[in-house]
């Protein structure tokens, strides 16, 4: 309960447990009756009540309560951390840690994380569907502004219509099969110009011939939030599997991948392969 307290800066409970608990440990003979733990100096009738509770049941259903409660709050805000997983954020939570001001101050962060604390409270949030789209818009004109012909299209939860998008999924190619080649270098490059792109989470990961790009974005004019953005460039060849793959759910890809095997076929975001054999 101390600790508990002290983590809170409950000062004045903070004292009054200790308090309670010297009294206890100068006592020579047993606690037995709840007027004997009452009779203790520093220990009122509500100290006297969970000394009682131990007592009875070996245990205080009060200090249990904050044991899980508290410990699951942490882990939640702590996962909620961008690029901290539930292993990091247990880690933060055995180190001490409690709050996001105790990360900020004490804990060896990544890259990653250093953004995911400094955005924390907008990059936990939700952005509205019609903002999401508002992104997609601002990253077509500029792909668009680089060469005619280019598709960029938003996909994830935003291509599939919910009523608010956690990121916005952007996936870009060209339909004459080769100008996707150095278009996401260009793509990032004219992004950071405009100052569309604030933080970098991923600056380049190759898939095949498909490039990802992880990061943070905002758009121009005031009260505007930083918001998450994807943007994936791939060749023209891939984009139809790339496109369902990209507008998921995660779900309706594990079936549709699932139906694929069974049809003696095998689906991933790059192609769709017939006769596959596979052995058993
Ligand atoms: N995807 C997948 N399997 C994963 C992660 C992603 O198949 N483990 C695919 C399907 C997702 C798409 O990638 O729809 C985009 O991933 P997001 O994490 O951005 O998920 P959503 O856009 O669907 O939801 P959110 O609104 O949370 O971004
Ligand atoms: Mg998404
Ligand atoms: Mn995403």
């Amino acid at each position: 309960m101390v600790k508990k307290y002290k983590s809170t800066n409950d000062t004045w409970r903070v004292f009054g447990y200790q308090k309670a608990i010297q009294a206890l440990r100068r006592q020579d003979k047993e606690i037995t009756t709840w007027e004997e733990a009452k009779a203790l100096p520093g220990v009122g009738a509500r100290l006297a009540d969970k000394i009682w509770e131990i007592i009875e049941s070996g245990e205080l259903r009060k200090l249990n309560e904050f044991k899980s409660s508290d410990e699951i709050k942490v882990m939640e805000l702590f996962t909620n951390v961008w690029g901290a997983g539930a292993h990091t954020a247990r880690t933060w939570y055995q180190q001490g840690f409690r709050t996001l001001e105790d990360l900020r101050t004490k804990a060896n962060l990544t890259h990653q994380q250093k953004i995911g604390l400094k955005h924390y409270d907008d990059i936990a949030d939700r952005m509205l569907w019609e903002e999401a789209g508002e992104i997609e818009k601002f990253v077509r004109e500029t792909a668009e502004s680089i060469q005619d012909g280019i598709i960029a299209q938003g996909c994830g939860s935003y291509r599939r219509k919910k009523s608010t998008c956690g990121d916005v999924d952007v996936l870009v190619t060209h339909p004459d099969g080769k100008s996707h080649r150095g278009l996401f270098h260009k793509l990032l490059t004219k992004l950071k110009e405009k100052g569309f792109l604030t933080d970098d989470l991923v600056t380049a990961e190759d898939n095949g011939n498909q490039k990802k790009y992880l990061g943070v974005c905002k758009l121009p004019g005031e009260n505007r939030r930083h918001r998450r953005l994807d943007i994936i460039v791939v060749p023209y060849d891939e984009y139809a599997c790339a496109l369902v793959y990209f507008t998921g759910s995660a779900h309706f890809n594990r079936s549709l991948r699932h139906l694929a095997k069974k049809m003696n076929m095998s689906l991933s975001e790059h192609s769709l392969n017939v006769g596959v054999v596979r052995n058993i």
